[in-house]
């Protein structure tokens, strides 16, 4: 490894200019020590710091670069239509090649509108199920991160719990008196709120596999209980579905564990690296959405050109046959690896993962919800991340994130991670 001088360098004048030095929280290092990287390129499975070091990606930017970075398919189509101009703040054929898509594949979406971002698009469909059912409040669960908009920061995950955040100050406490927290696959604590709020609940939303605490999928009949109990209410049932997305089945996660939601959000694989979140469900909702409806919604960007042909290139290739066989084999032999190098080095670890999308907790609990994620030890996790960076290997900053992997990783980076790994955890 060189030297990060240049990294060290960037991060000094960074901090004289932008808070804290980074542009999201989670970039910081904050939990895992060090400064963070500066990053000047990425090529298929491996990402290149500004000092000229190598790392094989597991972040892959949070999940949006399911086919590795700078696939030339999707650049070679960005290239051609960033030439004929970048934005017109007006309508193309291509957002509505993008919905139809989203439409065709994603089961509980029957019209959708484009955001630019994930936060974006869950404080829409939020304002829209509020809109729809006339109740003001929301039920989320503690540890599932559902972007930065007001009232859901409420004890939620990500950088929120990365940084050991108690919420965010700056949410007026009427806001959050709207969102009622409870803990993840627990269905009594959902339904002892239910009971009690019966009348003023407007939508249950959860991420239908949490990636926002590592990764911690469904319990057996947590998704379907949610559907029943928000139907017995009448409130809306929302899948944050901006990392599951087309990440774990081509119909996200809704597909895999055959619960239709009302409405869905999403989000980066569905830019290709570009900017675009979306929200979509039933028609007689998303009918509501200005200017066909009362509710209003607007961005400058949506839809943008650009970024919906990265998107719409992406999902194209993602269609092939055999592309999430590919992903589930590569993540489920990640996963066997990282946990063969824990047991071999006699560290209490576990591992929780669907599909290509996977987290190895230091803790020797089976997280199944915030509170049990909570027993994996950040330190601990810190020394594993420092000690796989100094091996090549870029893990997520964070224990309360999701590593992924992409169709770029090859079986010769899982085996190099592994190596990696072992010499990591015996150090
Ligand atoms: P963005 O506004 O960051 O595009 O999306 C917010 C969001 C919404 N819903 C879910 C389930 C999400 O995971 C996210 C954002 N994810 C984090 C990482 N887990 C983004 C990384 C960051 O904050 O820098």
């Amino acid at each position: 490894m060189n030297e990060r001088r240049r990294s060290a360098e960037l991060f000094a004048r960074a901090r004289q200019v932008i808070p804290g030095g980074v542009n999201s929280p989670v970039r910081s290092f904050a939990a895992v020590g060090g400064e963070p990287l500066f990053f000047a390129r990425g090529a298929g499975s491996r990402i290149y710091d500004v000092d000229g070091n190598e790392y094989i990606d597991c972040v892959c930017s949070w999940g949006p670069l399911v086919l590795g970075h700078a696939d030339p398919r999707v650049v070679e189509r960005v290239r051609r239509v960033v030439e004929d101009g970048t934005t017109f703040g007006a309508c193309v054929e291509a957002e509505v090649e993008l919905a139809e898509l989203l439409v065709a594949a994603v089961p509980g979406i029957e019209m959708v509108r484009l955001v630019s971002s994930g936060t974006e698009a869950v404080m829409s469909a939020i304002r829209l199920a509020r809109a729809y059912t006339g109740r003001p409040d929301i039920i989320k669960f503690e540890g599932c991160y559902h972007g930065h908009s007001d009232g859901l920061l409420a004890r939620a995950g990500s950088g929120v719990a990365t940084l050991g955040l108690p919420d965010s100050p700056g949410v007026p406490k009427d806001f959050a008196a709207h969102t009622l927290v409870t803990p993840y696959n627990d269905l009594n604590g959902v339904r002892a709120i239910a009971e009690r709020c019966r009348e003023s609940i407007a939508a249950v939303i959860v991420e239908p596999i949490a990636g926002n605490m590592g990764v911690v999928p469904p319990a057996a009949g947590f998704l379907e209980g949610l559907r029943t109990i928000t139907k017995e209410i009448g409130a809306l049932l929302v899948f944050d579905e901006v990392i599951s997305g087309f990440r774990v089945a081509w119909g996200g996660a809704q597909e895999m564990y055959g619960v239709t939601p009302d409405l869905t959000t999403l989000g980066k694989i569905i830019g290709g690296g570009f900017p675009v979140g979306a929200y979509g469900g039933r028609r007689d909702i998303m009918k509501m959405i200005a200017p066909s409806g009362p509710v209003y919604q607007a961005g400058t960007l949506s839809g943008n050109p650009v970024a919906v042909a990265a998107g719409l290139e992406t999902l194209r290739i993602l269609s092939e046959p055999g592309a999430y066989d590919y992903l589930a084999r590569t993540g489920d032999a990640l996963a066997k690896a990282l946990g063969q190098a824990a047991n071999q080095a006699g560290v209490p670890a576990s591992i929780n993962r669907v599909g290509s999308m996977l987290t190895l907790f230091f803790t020797p609990q089976q997280p199944r919800d915030y509170a049990s994620a909570k027993t994996a030890d950040p330190a601990r996790y810190g020394d594993f991340f420092r000690g796989m960076l100094e091996r090549g290997v870029y893990l997520p900053p964070s224990q309360f994130e999701a590593i992924f992997v992409s169709t770029a990783h090859t079986a010769e980076d899982v085996s190099q991670i592994a190596e990696a790994a072992r010499a990591a955890l015996t150090a």
